[in-house]
């Protein structure tokens, strides 16, 4: 089984400051702007799961960047982790789906060495039907770390390998933080009697393979001759009984990717007629789930190229994403690539 359970009594701050001890160059900075972020997950744990009674469901009358209609849950997220982390001192810059352009550090307040960019709420077209959402972050450290200016944007579209944290709160039957600083995936259970996020499961490893794939079918007909034909395959029954493989998918990236990580298969998002990029966004969704992907054992590519390496040009470019366990994801770049032969 990939999943080690663990029955040590950990809270997440006392890993992440175990995990800063491993750093002897560490000044603890790193460890309270994390204890910052979860302040801003516990915050957002109860709120998801008051909503219905809070009367914060339904949507606000505009749109965000990508023209999508920007649930009230959304702009609340959005606004608890700014609250919660633009006066730690800890980032010179924030950057998130839900923000046109960069999101400045108030003047009142120091910049830090560390940079900040979310999906505040991502899958909040399900908000509503209490289906599982979730909070994509990640972290890195500025461009040039002497500085103690405004961030800009080039220090928010990094490559993703210079990733020095990443991970996603996921409000579904429990809430939980999945997190990664380069030294393997680590979950932590919300316990709201205590208010604390427990350790409960440790460096979790991916399945080299699985059985169970994840995409959106209705866009099946627009999808490239190659998802095509790797889809179809999948479908067809092997004598070696692996295939046919089973679909699941619920729609928010955050439940996908968990899955995912737990199961094995592979979560993919290809570029179609319609948006040849895909619809995820290389920087704050697909980027820290390819790191907590890679650092479970697994793989995440564009199809072509592994996506951590590749370089973002703008915030809220969409990428191409499969992702998940490698031998899934070898599969279907074989497939795209014997799509492309003559
Ligand atoms: P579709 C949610 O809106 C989201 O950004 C991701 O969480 C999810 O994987 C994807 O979009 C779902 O998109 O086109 O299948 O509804």
């Amino acid at each position: 089984m990939p999943i080690v359970k663990t029955s040590k009594l950990i809270t997440i701050e006392r890993h992440i400051a175990e995990e800063g001890a491993m750093h002897p160059e560490a000044t603890g900075e790193f460890s309270h702007l994390l204890r910052d972020f979860t302040l801003a997950m516990r915050i957002l744990a109860r709120d998801v799961r008051r909503a219905g009674l809070n009367d914060v469901l339904g949507t606000t009358d505009g749109s965000n960047v990508h023209g999508e209609q920007v649930k009230r849950l959304d702009l609340h997220a959005n606004d608890i982790i700014f609250r919660a982390m633009d006066h730690g001192g800890h980032l010179c810059v924030m950057a998130s789906e839900e923000s046109n352009g960069l999101i400045r550090i108030p003047n009142e307040y120091r910049r830090g060495k560390y940079v900040l960019v979310f999906d505040p709420l991502d899958g909040s077209s399900n908000i509503d039907v209490n289906v599982t959402i979730g909070t994509i972050f990640s972290i890195y450290k500025r461009v040039d770390p002497t500085l103690v200016t405004d961030g800009e944007l080039e220090d928010c579209l990094q490559h993703g390998y210079k990733q020095v944290a990443a991970g996603y709160c996921m409000y579904g039957s429990s809430t939980q933080l999945v997190y990664t600083s380069g030294n393997g995936v680590d979950v932590f259970t919300f316990d709201p009697t205590i208010g604390e996020f427990l350790l409960t499961y440790e460096k979790i490893r991916i399945p080299q393979r699985g059985k169970i794939y994840s995409v959106n079918s209705g866009n099946a007909h627009i999808w490239p001759q190659g998802i095509r034909d790797y889809v179809s395959w999948l479908l067809r029954p092997s004598d070696d009984g692996l295939r046919p493989y089973s679909l699941r998918y619920v729609g928010t990236m955050v439940a996908d990717v968990h899955r995912t990580l737990h199961y094995g298969g592979i979560f993919l998002y290809p570029g179609d007629a319609r948006m040849p990029d895909g619809k995820l966004r290389l920087v704050y969704e697909v980027n820290p789930m390819a790191f907590l992907v890679e650092q479970a054992g697994g793989r995440a590519t564009d199809g072509v190229n592994r996506l951590l390496d590749v370089k973002p040009t703008s915030l809220h470019q969409r990428i191409p994403c499969f992702m998940g366990s490698t031998d899934d994801v070898l599969d279907v770049e074989r497939f795209l690539q014997d799509a492309l032969q003559p």
